[in-house]
């Protein structure tokens, strides 16, 4: 589907992402604008998996992770935040504001109260007080699958017009949240946010902050963002490799297929435990996405899709 502007983000949540996007694009303004916008949408949201309402890590603390990248390889990321609000946002700052390409933990939170945001309070979502309640009796970490196919699915309410209900019970989910688009002008930009796997250890940090794993933008070539376990797309710089396959001739669609294949190739036993899911987007605005498995979906707006939802292929 080659058109432009378009906006694509990872799983069906992306309806509430892509429709904070699309009136930016549409409007003619930069990609880099409407990922942070997609950003702050599904961060505002209360969802197990992106922003303070999420899941805390085995301790009982949210800790945020999110970046951003644009066209020219300009790009910001933050890490073990918490208390902020908005990462999505405070990446983009450290991307405009600082000399630095990545902050963590206690020095992310103090640039982002330096620069104006607020430090809200520490308590969990009930819905994510009840789950760490219920996770504490066995206290195993075991990450699942698609957590966004589990019921009951929990949080989202007024994601309107734009959630068309592709999936048979009509169910607005959660994950990791990747937005990649491209603008009127023909220039790409992305992002990724997350609160991180679930009951994760204390410092643990995923793919979503890492500039070529959890995302990645050559203005030249395309955009790449990915969601699933981010041990696995770390340890192949998997949304670097998806850009770099595009650049060898590969369609996104392809290239997403191949990332996915060399992680399946490293451990084919391990990949039946775990999912990861790249979307590509190409400088022409051909789509593609790839899956380790089935269940993994994303969201595509442009002018004649109006987020429409799209099941992603898969190894298994
Ligand atoms: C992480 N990739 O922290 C994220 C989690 C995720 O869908 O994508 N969940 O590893």
């Amino acid at each position: 589907l080659a058109s432009k502007p378009v906006v694509v983000s990872t799983w069906d949540s992306g309806v509430i992402s892509n429709k904070a996007a699309w009136p930016v694009l549409h409007r003619g303004g930069r990609a880099l604008d409407a990922v942070e916008a997609a950003g702050v949408a599904i961060e505002n949201d209360i969802n197990c998996c992106v922003g303070l309402g999420g899941n805390p890590d085995r301790d009982g603390f949210v800790t945020l992770d999110a970046c951003i990248m644009d066209e020219k390889a300009n790009c910001g990321s933050v890490a073990f935040l918490e208390r902020i609000k908005h990462p999505v946002s405070v990446a983009r700052k450290v991307m405009e504001n600082s000399p630095h390409v990545m902050l963590v933990g206690s020095g992310a939170q103090q640039f982002a109260l330096a620069n104006g945001f607020t430090l809200e309070s520490g308590t969990l979502s009930p819905d994510a007080e009840k789950t760490y309640r219920e996770w504490l009796k066995k206290s195993e970490y075991k990450p699942v699958i698609n957590i966004e196919n589990q019921k009951p699915v929990r949080g989202t309410k007024g994601h309107g017009p734009f959630a068309p209900s592709f999936f048979d019970d009509g169910t607005p989910n959660h994950d990791t949240m990747g937005t990649i688009a491209l603008d009127a002008a023909g220039n790409l930009s992305g992002m990724c946010t997350t609160s991180g796997m679930a009951f994760k250890l204390r410092g643990r940090l995923g793919d979503s902050p890492l500039i070529g794993a959890g995302l990645f933008v050559d203005g030249d070539i395309g955009a790449v963002t990915c969601s699933g376990q981010g041990e696995e797309v770390i340890r192949m710089a998997g949304s670097h490799t998806v850009v770099e396959l595009m650049r060898q001739g590969l369609t996104p669609a392809e290239a997403c297929k191949r990332a996915i294949e060399r992680i399946v190739k490293r451990d084919p036993e391990k990949a039946k435990t775990f999912q990861v899911g790249f979307i590509a987007l190409n400088k022409a605005g051909d789509v593609g996405a790839y899956a380790v498995q089935p269940g993994f979906s994303y969201t595509l707006t442009n002018a004649e899709q109006n987020g429409v939802l799209i099941k992603s292929l898969s190894y298994f």
